[in-house]
This record gives C-alpha cells, structure tokens and sequence, in this order.
C-alpha cells in the first residue's frame, strides 16, 4: 500500500518569522550574505562562495550572456542553459570569462542617415539614451559620433532629419584609444564630466563603450565573482544525455561551477553522469546535482562519489506545470524542511557540510527571506531575473507596459533546440511540463537585486544575526492562518497610492 505522510504540503507564504533581540551595534551594514556553494569537508574552508545568496536559473529566457555578467558582477552567479547545441554554451560561458569589467559593446547603435524618428524608437525600445553612430550602424563600425535624447527635442525637431545634423560628431567626441584601462576611461569621464566614454581602435572603429553609472555601480556594489585571474565566475548547465560531451569544453571554457538542470535528479541517470565528472575531472570541480523534494533523495545524491550542493524543488517553478501534468512535486517549504533536516543530521554525523539551493517558486522578496532562514544556503530563480534588462528576450509592449516573453524549458518551445542537435533529435517530447508567458520589465539587474538584499539584510537585522549561517540557526517561525494572510497587508483603509516599486505585484506574484 503507498505510505501517505502526515505532513501537508506547504509552501513559504505559509510562514512567518518572529523578531529575536536585534542589538545595538547591529545594521544592514553589517551583515554578510556570503554563502558557500561547494561542499564544506570537515576543518576546511569552502572551495567555491557566492558573495550574495542567489543564482539564475538553468533556462534560455534567463541565464544568457548579458544576465550572467550582470549577476557575476553584483556577486552571484548565472547558469548559463544547457537547452542549446554545446558549441553555443560554450561560447557564452567564453564571453562571460572574457569580459572586460568596464568596458562594454555598443548594444544600441544607428547610423548618421538614419532618421530622428527611427533612433527615438530605437532608444525608447532598448532604454539606452546614449547611441553611437558608425559608418555601417554596428558596434564594431568607424565611429562618426554620439546622439543622445538630449541632441533633438521630440515636439520641436522635425523627425524625419538626420542622425548626422543632431548627433556630436567625432570631433567633438572625448574618446579612448583601445588598450586604454579602466582607470584612465574613468578618468576621462571624470575630468570631461562625461557619461559615456566611447573606445576606438587605431583605424577609428568603436571597440567598446565604458559609462560612468558602471563606475558608480562598481564602487556601490564591490562583490564581484571573480576567479583566481581576475575573471568573472560563471556556471554551466549540464544534463544526463550528452554530459560526455559538454562537460570537457565547458571546463576547458572555463566554467567555475557544473550544475546540473534536471527537474528530477533522484535517479541513476544523475549518479552515472556525477561518477563519471568526478572521474575524469577529480575533486576539484564543483558539481551541483538535484533536483530533489525529500531527504531520501539527498541522502541518494550525497553519497559516492560526492556532491557539492543539493537544489531542492519541484513543481513549484512560475512557469511549472508538473504537478498537474504528472503529479509529482512537493511544496517548496515541505521539500526544503525536510532535505535541510537531514542536511544537519549527516553535517553532524560526517563533518562534511552541503550547500542547498531553494530552486524555484520564489513568488516575492519575502519569500527568499523565508526560504533561507529555513536553511537554503542560497535560492535559484527564473522569473526574478527574466523580469531584468539583462535577461536575454526582447521587450514587448502590451497595452502601453513593458514586458519580457518567460518560458519554461519543459516547453516545446524551450525543447525545440534538440532538432537541431543530431544526437537528441529522437527523443519525442509527448507533452509539456511548463508554459509560455511573459513577465514585467522591472528594472536593472542591480536596482532590483539592490532592494531584494537590503530586504534579506533588514530581516537579518529583526532576527539578531550577521551572517546567513546565524540567521539559519537563529530563525524562529511560526505558520500563519488563511486569514492572517488576508490580513497581512494593510487592513480597513483605502488606498489612493503607494510607491509598489519592485513590491509583489510587480513581480506579477499570482499568489
Ligand atoms: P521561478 O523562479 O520562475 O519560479 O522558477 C524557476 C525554476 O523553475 C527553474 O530553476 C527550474 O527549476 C524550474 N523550471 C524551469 N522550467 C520548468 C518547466 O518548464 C521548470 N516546467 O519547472
């Protein structure tokens, strides 16, 4: 007969947590989200850390090149999605290696005969308010100049002129010469009170563009993920069908992290492709296997031959339909208890401490609180960043807001790449696990991340810890009532405004 367990599936907003002594000295300032990501061997140090408590989603609408940078510079990581041929994987997780802090490629760019018109359509769709003008319109193009939104008034200029009669032309450009630091760009922008800094090579091409909000965005948030070279870290997906394969190119691009995206990682297809990283690449490599919902599945994953972290959640993805489809998964909050449980019951019988990620369903700000005071080490999220510039879909306007397509990669969509990848292209996907949709453009990676972290640093603060390991082990909750989840907000007034800047609703939280 099944074993039907007495406890009831439960997810975060079903708890609350209750205020510790918060001391005097104490302030967000203070507080330390650096979180390990590898597994902790007993008197040692962690091999791998993330310097704030968050990683990207293993998904093509998430974690592309430009997120992945983003993420790696505020002082989390990316994993860059397996859902592609090899070749274009490891061409992403190249270019994140390769970045240049500082020194960017024009994603926005037109050329002098293009009309004012065009270029505020162009501006008003990418966000970019600077725009270089080359010869043929690339970011690699002979730079002719700049146009900003301040070079033509919208009601005064007629739209059909040119870029070349408004925009400043090179002569009148401050520019750097490729091979210049970052030091001296800023520089440059400093002394010529400038915003954008563009550099171009010996024949007068634009190579790259370097703007002082970067600077500003450095100074403000100095946890970047670098490696031992100076370069930014970054993570790779990987799956259990070609893992032979993919594995070998993406350490030699240089991944920092292999992670694997399996929605289910309690079997032995997972425990195959595991044994045999650990085989051929030793103990070095950090591997994060899952996903699980049960102490039974960590126990099967952390065993031989070792294991760095444990994602934990099924079913409770924005995009997911597992659940319905199939009936399998758990509650995030049910899945998390028990896994982190028998995470602390064999820490204390081996020494050996694993890092769990809270993958998934994270609907609001709140609820990452939530989930690593219940002892998730760090959390993955897929719409939280497909919300972002940086994600990788275009915007679209529907009814005058700006949105971004989210989907998830049990779609056709998401699985359609496998047609073109030979060694895939008989596997027959017979119905979907994830829908298609589209998410609120909210913001900058760092805007958005910078108010989810001040919020997990002011709870940090309520509960009295200065570190993500005191806050675990300090954390008291209670659940809370059907009605006290209809009482949680603001009760018996009317509300004529309120700044909801990245609050729930903007998350487009259903729940
Ligand atoms: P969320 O942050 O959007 O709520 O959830 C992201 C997580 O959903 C991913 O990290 C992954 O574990 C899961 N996911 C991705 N695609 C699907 C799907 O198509 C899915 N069902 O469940």
């Amino acid at each position: 007969m099944a074993t039907i367990i007495s406890d009831t599936s439960r997810t975060f907003s079903e708890y609350l947590l209750i205020p510790r002594l918060t001391r005097k000295n104490q302030g967000t300032e203070s507080v330390d989200l650096r979180s390990p990501l590898s597994a902790i061997e007993p008197n040692q140090l962690p091999r791998f850390s993330l310097n704030i408590p968050v990683v990207s989603a293993c998904m093509q609408s998430v974690s592309g090149t430009s997120l992945s940078i983003a993420l790696a510079r505020q002082g989390g990581l990316s994993m860059v999605f397996c859902s592609q041929p090899i070749d274009s994987q490891v061409e992403m997780v190249r270019m994140v290696k390769s970045h240049k802090a500082g020194f960017v490629t024009s994603a926005s760019n037109t050329t002098a005969d293009t009309s004012l018109a065009d270029v505020m359509q162009l501006m008003r769709e990418s966000g970019h308010s600077t725009v270089p003008v080359t010869d043929d319109g690339t970011a690699t193009g002979k730079f002719l100049g700049l146009i900003t939104d301040q070079d033509f008034w919208e009601f005064e200029d007629d739209l059909e002129n040119k870029v070349g009669e408004h925009m400043t032309p090179i002569d009148n450009v401050i520019y750097g010469v490729d091979g210049i630091s970052l030091r001296e760009a800023n520089n440059l922008l400093h002394k010529h009170k400038k915003d954008c800094l563009p550099v171009l090579d010996a024949a007068g091409n634009l190579t790259s563009l370097v703007f002082k909000k970067d600077y500003v965005d450095h100074r403000r948030h100095p946890l970047e993920m670098l490696d031992d070279s100076k370069r930014l870290c970054v993570g790779a997906a990987v799956n259990t069908h070609d893992y032979k394969e993919r594995v070998p190119e993406l350490i030699a691009a240089g991944a920092d992290v292999i992670c694997f995206d399996s929605s289910d990682g309690f079997t032995e297809y997972q425990m195959e492709a595991i044994t045999w990283i650990r085989t051929n690449f030793g103990p070095e490599i950090v591997i994060g296997g899952g996903n699980i919902v049960s102490a039974e599945g960590f126990d099967f994953l952390v065993g031989d031959p070792g294991i760095d972290f444990v994602k934990v959640g099924m079913g409770g993805g924005s995009i997911c339909i597992t659940r319905e489809q199939k009936g399998v998964g758990r509650g995030q909050a049910s899945a998390l208890l028990d896994v982190v449980q028998r995470r602390d019951e064999y820490f204390s019988k081996t020494g050996r401490y694993i890092p769990l990620c809270s993958d998934g369903g994270l609907a609001n700000d709140t609820q990452i609180v939530i989930a690593l005071a219940m002892g998730a080490d760090f959390v993955m999220m897929g719409r939280y960043f497909a919300m972002t510039e940086e994600s990788p879909t275009p915007k679209t306007s529907i009814d005058g807001q700006m949105y971004k397509p989210y989907w998830g990669e049990g779609t056709h969509r998401a699985q359609n790449w496998q047609r073109y990848d030979d060694g895939m292209s008989s596997r027959k996907m017979m119905f979907e696990e994830g829908i298609d949709a589209y998410v609120p453009l909210v913001g900058s990676l760092s805007e958005v991340l910078e108010t989810t972290l001040y919020k997990v640093r002011s709870t940090m603060v309520n509960l009295g810890a200065n570190s993500l390991a005191d806050f675990r082990e300090s954390a008291v909750l209670t659940r809370v009532s059907e009605q006290s989840v209809v009482e949680a907000g603001t009760s018996s007034v009317f509300q004529f405004s309120r700044n909801r800047e990245f609050d729930d609703s903007d998350w487009g939280n259903t729940g």
